[in-house]
């Protein structure tokens, strides 16, 4: 991969030069996702859980954010510049999610009444920004002498979701007053901090990967540059919580080392995953070496020995990150639904660097299981908080005091689309299975792509290529790491496909109406922990397809804490259309004992009980 890199850097090199001393740099990243505008969504499993979070998740954000809080009256009191600030410090990073997460809605479903709203709420922000162009409610209500002093204070972080919320909103409307708000933000904390300025470690990540967006929509280098400036400004010890004279610990904050010398995981998990992602940016523009080696690094740690089955990461809710290399407790398990989508996020970038699917498999991981659980299938609670275990007293809630789960699953789940497909100058990549209809660029040629499937429930998938005339291309399909035996057929014939870094490649001339069918082995599987995780030894957990699956109290009513589940448990998985939403569920036979196992993401949609997804193995 680095002799890639190295040669991808040289090409952009030889690519700027020729654009004669243009400022502009390429995406060096060999595989460019197709945008989740460019994809319709039309699938069993993920269609109800769009339609609830626009009719419900959505209603309950903005009830939310204008009435049960005073998330929004703190724009309108800073506006005035007079009245109280309510609520967190960074409370209003939870409005500009949301309002992304209405942005991306209006792209899947226009809604002149949505639209309306965030028209409403850009003009409370505009209003709030003061003349130099800083915006942040909480310094403009208890003492704008105080802001750009301490580091923790989350400036940069709301200033991070406003931008991402600016250019979603510019991208779907075409209207730029937030992107406008955003640039002046931008621009003023240019002239505070940057080379010959002042040092800034911003205490929680987030700024880097809105900067690089920000530059990508505007075409602004100085905001790559800035991104870059700040990244590289970790690990040199002056991390500052300022006048209140407390002292910073610089490993919680990823603020230990530079990061071009990271390899070991640490600290709080949603800004370590935020890190990760905008130097995943910056490094896909600077072709930065050091960038690249300390993710590859990063990434062992966290996968091999600090993730979950369910793809959540941060153990501990003393730091909500992490502790040591495999204390992977249960019952304690943080893992944070913010870290699990940051997980999506980082692994979904690191996949376009290398073409590797072990990177599409944790994302799919992180997806169904940490991430998914952390809304309610009615799409109106929220859980902030994702245990492996239960004693029935944990559950989800309509909001929290520190709302960034729920505002996170309102952004992230009306733009899953982005995570289906990618092209590079090989051809297509598909990397989720779920049914759409995308258009697709390959080179000039336009192709679109039809995706029919009952995922992650079966696993057959049909995707079929229309386009006008014929086109010599790859389509490069990911062999999920779960499926052990699968068959490929291009119009019924079976082909053998030579696999390229968990890839079957398919290369042909394809024309209109061809069909690629897949069959992937779904088996139900007992699965064992690294004998090292000590809270897991002598469990067993239950994996189907991408799914991991958890037993619960309602189901398992008699003697919960007494099942056991076998290496050779027999399971009987069936689809059940009333059952939580329609699941697939599966009973396990035990000697005389049935176990009965729901998706671990449709836990605690019932009466509250216990819940448990490392199971005790029963004693020979
Ligand atoms: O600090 C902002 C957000 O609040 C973090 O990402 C979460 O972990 C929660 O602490
Ligand atoms: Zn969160």
């Amino acid at each position: 991969m680095k002799q890639l890199l190295r040669f991808l850097a040289l090409a952009a090199v030889l690519v700027l030069s020729s654009c004669g001393g243009k400022k502009e740099s390429a995406n060096l990243k060999p595989i460019t996702p197709v945008k989740f505008s460019d994809v319709v969504i039309q699938d069993g499993f993920w269609t109800p859980r769009l339609d609830s979070h626009k009719d419900v998740t959505l209603a309950v954000c903005i009830d939310q954010i204008e009435n049960q809080t005073g998330r929004i009256r703190n724009f309108e009191n800073a506006a005035k510049g007079e009245g109280k600030h309510s609520g967190i410090f960074f409370d209003d990073s939870d409005v500009y999610k949301a309002l992304e997460g209405m942005a991306y809605s209006l792209q899947n479903h226009p809604d002149p009444v949505l639209e309306a709203k965030c028209d409403e709420w850009i003009d409370k922000f505009a209003a709030a920004q003061q003349e130099d162009g800083y915006i942040n409610t909480f310094y403009t209500l208890t003492g704008l002498e105080n802001r750009w002093d301490n580091m923790d204070k989350h400036e940069m972080y709301c200033a991070g979701h406003m931008i991402e919320a600016g250019v979603a909103y510019y991208n779907v409307t075409g209207k730029r007053k937030l992107l406008d708000v955003c640039i002046r933000m931008a621009d003023h904390m240019m002239t505070v901090f940057g080379p010959d300025k002042r040092h800034w470690v911003p205490g929680h990540e987030e700024i880097e990967l809105a900067l690089v967006k920000l530059y990508e929509t505007t075409g602004e280098k100085k905001y790559l540059d800035f991104a870059e400036w700040l990244l590289d400004q970790r690990g040199h010890g002056y991390g500052s919580f300022g006048k209140s004279g407390k002292k910073w610990n610089p490993i919680y904050y990823q603020d230990d080392k530079p990061v071009r010398e990271m390899s070991e995981i640490a600290g709080h998990a949603v800004r370590a995953m935020y890190l990760y992602c905008g130097m995943s940016d910056v490094a896909a523009y600077t072709g930065d070496q050091g960038y690249i080696d300390a993710l590859n690094r990063l990434w062992d740690d966290v996968v091999l020995r600090n993730m979950y089955i369910t793809g959540g990461i941060g153990q501990s809710k003393h730091n909500e990150g992490f502790t040591e290399d495999y204390d992977l407790p249960n019952l304690e398990a943080y893992c944070e639904t913010c870290a699990s989508v940051g997980m999506v996020l980082w692994n979904w970038r690191m996949n376009q660097f290398t073409g590797d699917s072990k990177y599409a498999d944790v994302m799919e991981r992180s997806l169904y299981n940490g991430a998914l659980a952390g809304i309610s299938l009615k799409g109106d609670k929220f859980f902030y908080v994702n245990p492996l275990e239960s004693l029935g007293n944990h559950h989800r809630q309509a909001w929290y005091g520190c709302a960034c789960c729920p505002s996170q699953i309102c952004r992230f789940l009306p733009s899953i689309g982005n995570y289906i497909y990618g092209v590079s100058k090989e051809g297509l990549w598909v990397n989720l299975y779920m049914g759409n209809t995308a258009n697709v660029k390959v080179g000039r040629k336009a192709v679109t792509l039809t995706q029919e499937t009952n995922y992650p429930w079966e696993g057959a998938v049909a995707l079929k290529v229309g386009l006008k005339g014929s086109l010599q291309t790859q389509i490069r399909l990911r062999i999920p790491a779960w499926c052990k035996n699968y068959t490929l057929s291009v119009n019924k014939e079976p082909v053998q496909p030579i696999v390229e870094k968990g890839y079957a490649v398919v290369d042909r001339k394809w024309t209109d109406g061809d069909v690629v069918e897949l069959n992937f082995d779904m088996p139900v599987e007992v699965v064992a922990a690294d004998p090292r995780v000590k809270e897991d030894v002598g469990k067993r957990a239950v994996q189907r397809g991408p799914l991991v699956y958890c037993i619960e109290e309602a189901d398992n009513t008699e003697d919960f804490d007494g099942l056991r589940i076998a290496e050779n448990a027999t399971f009987d998985a069936a689809f059940e259309r009333e059952k939580l939403g329609g699941i697939v569920g599966l009973t396990a036979h035990v000697g005389d004992r049935v176990l009965t196992y729901i998706p671990y993401y449709a836990w605690d949609n019932r009466e509250p009980g216990k819940m448990k997804v490392w199971v005790p193995l029963k004693e020979e």
